[in-house]
């Protein structure tokens, strides 16, 4: 089947949403529950690159990735042959019962791609959380301890363990609980809300950690250290530099397995493979989804062969995981990554967010502070008279200003006033000048 390709280009026919995307709205609110929510009810029919195009024929720009899915671009070309070629050979056989090569292939380039160069091996499942969630698994049976320590404003899914690990309750744990024991919070290093100033952030929130997990957990009963790189539903928070490293450093004295949450991060987003090389971090697990699979559902563990192995046999595994086709997309995208050198895309991305952003944080004194890494950047929104008050309103209207004019961002943080850019990293310069535009003018017009 061949279709017509889609202009990189924004092109609005219809207000936004459209008709018919409204008709399927008032048809989602009678067949869908309203605890699923939507962040801007376009329905999409196609997309390619960097453009989105809706039910109405609507070309909208995407800043959102399908929240850091679509890295390699919408229906890239490799990924989508390798697809229709497996589809057509087999679906399914679970690898469990009758393996496939697929698999194999794939952790075998997990190993490659992921920092550090021992011996690695993997583990596939079906999403983020069913990934971090069999990394602490995982880490409990090879330290024989039961505890795991998250951090303020960590997100890391919505399965029971993942919800316990998640610092945010509204609206992922409301009224969800109880919640799996074990787990224990300790401070972040946020250099923008660190209250004796950035400069004392990384030791302090470290010599922080240190003490409060003595007191409170005890490093003997202490299994792993689940840390995302950059926090990514928290607020794209960049940690003080230095802060993972000396994580990772003491968890190495103390025989805990430190895991790398890279399900947002990972996969070049942030002009690395994995947004811990930046840091020099080697982390002893690491959990991958998203834009491993290139659109398609798959989730890894990754990590020394030694913590790997120490399951039983049978032990880890589930009907679904590694699933022939999305290992099929996975090494297709990874092949795209690496042979259109998207990290270095992603490095060039970075660049021009960051100073179009800043550009934007001089006018506007809403604009707290710009951050984040690669094509991974954010805005963090509060009220301009100094007290860094979150002003999570006005970060709703500009998303709005954003949505009516075309342009698919999206919003995160703790407080609910962070917008985030997550652009696919094959997004063609002139296309992200254009979405930048549109998001200046929203901001003008939201600030009033
Ligand atoms: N770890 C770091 O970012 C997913 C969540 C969207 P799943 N982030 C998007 C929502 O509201 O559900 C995420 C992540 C990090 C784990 C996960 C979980 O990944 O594939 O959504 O399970």
């Amino acid at each position: 089947m061949t279709t017509t390709p889609i202009e990189q280009s924004r092109k609005l026919v219809t207000e936004i949403p459209g008709p018919l995307s409204r008709e399927l709205a008032t048809r989602r609110r009678a067949a869908v529950s309203s605890a699923v929510s939507v962040g801007l009810e376009v329905y999409i029919d196609r997309a390619e690159g960097a453009i989105l195009v809706d039910v109405d024929g609507n070309h909208l720009i995407d800043l959102g990735s399908g929240i850091a899915v679509a890295s390699v671009g919408h229906a890239d070309p490799g990924v989508v042959a390798a697809v229709t070629g497996q589809v057509a050979r087999f679906t399914h056989t679970c690898f469990m019962v009758t393996p496939y090569p697929g698999y194999v292939e794939l952790c075998e380039k997990l190993a490659e791609v992921t920092p550090g160069d021992h011996e690695k091996k993997s583990a596939l499942f079906n999403s983020g959380a069913e990934a971090v969630e069999n990394a602490i698994k995982i880490a409990r049976v090879h330290t024989g301890r039961k505890a795991v320590v998250a951090f303020d404003h960590a997100y890391h899914g919505r399965t029971n363990l993942t919800m316990a690990l998640t610092a945010k309750v509204q609206p992922y744990k409301q009224g969800f609980g109880p919640f799996a024991p074990e787990v224990y919070r300790m401070p972040m290093a946020y250099p923008y809300r660190w209250p004796t100033g950035p400069e004392n952030c990384a030791e302090e929130a470290f010599a922080q950690f240190v003490s409060q997990v003595h007191v409170q957990v005890g490093e003997e009963n202490l299994a792993a250290v689940i840390l995302e790189p950059i926090q990514g539903e928290g607020g794209f928070i960049v940690p003080a530099p230095g802060f993972v490293a000396r994580l990772a450093q003491w968890c190495t004295e103390h025989g805990i397995v430190f895991i790398a949450d890279e399900v947002q991060t990972g996969f070049c987003r942030t002009g690395d493979w994995f947004a811990c090389e930046h840091e020099g971090v080697v982390p002893d697990l690491i959990a991958t989804a998203k834009a491993l699979g290139g659109g398609l559902p798959i989730a890894a563990v990754t990590g020394r062969a030694e913590i790997m192995d120490a399951p039983v046999v049978g032990g880890l595994g589930g009907t679904y995981g590694g699933n022939p086709v999305s290992c099929a997309a996975a090494l297709a995208a990874i092949e795209t990554m690496t042979g259109n050198d998207l990290a270095g895309r992603a490095r060039l991305i970075g660049q021009e967010l960051e100073q179009r952003l800043s550009r934007l944080a001089a006018e506007f004194p809403q604009i707290g502070e710009v951050r984040g890494r690669g094509a991974m950047m954010a805005i963090e929104l509060v009220r301009p008279d100094g007290s860094k008050t979150p002003d999570a309103a006005l970060t709703k209207a500009v998303l709005a200003g954003c949505a009516r004019r075309g342009l698919v961002a999206l919003g995160c943080g703790t407080y609910g006033n962070v917008i985030r850019m997550l652009p696919p990293l094959v997004i063609e310069p002139a296309l992200l000048a254009e979405a930048l535009d549109i998001l200046a003018e929203s901001f003008t017009e939201a600030v009033g």
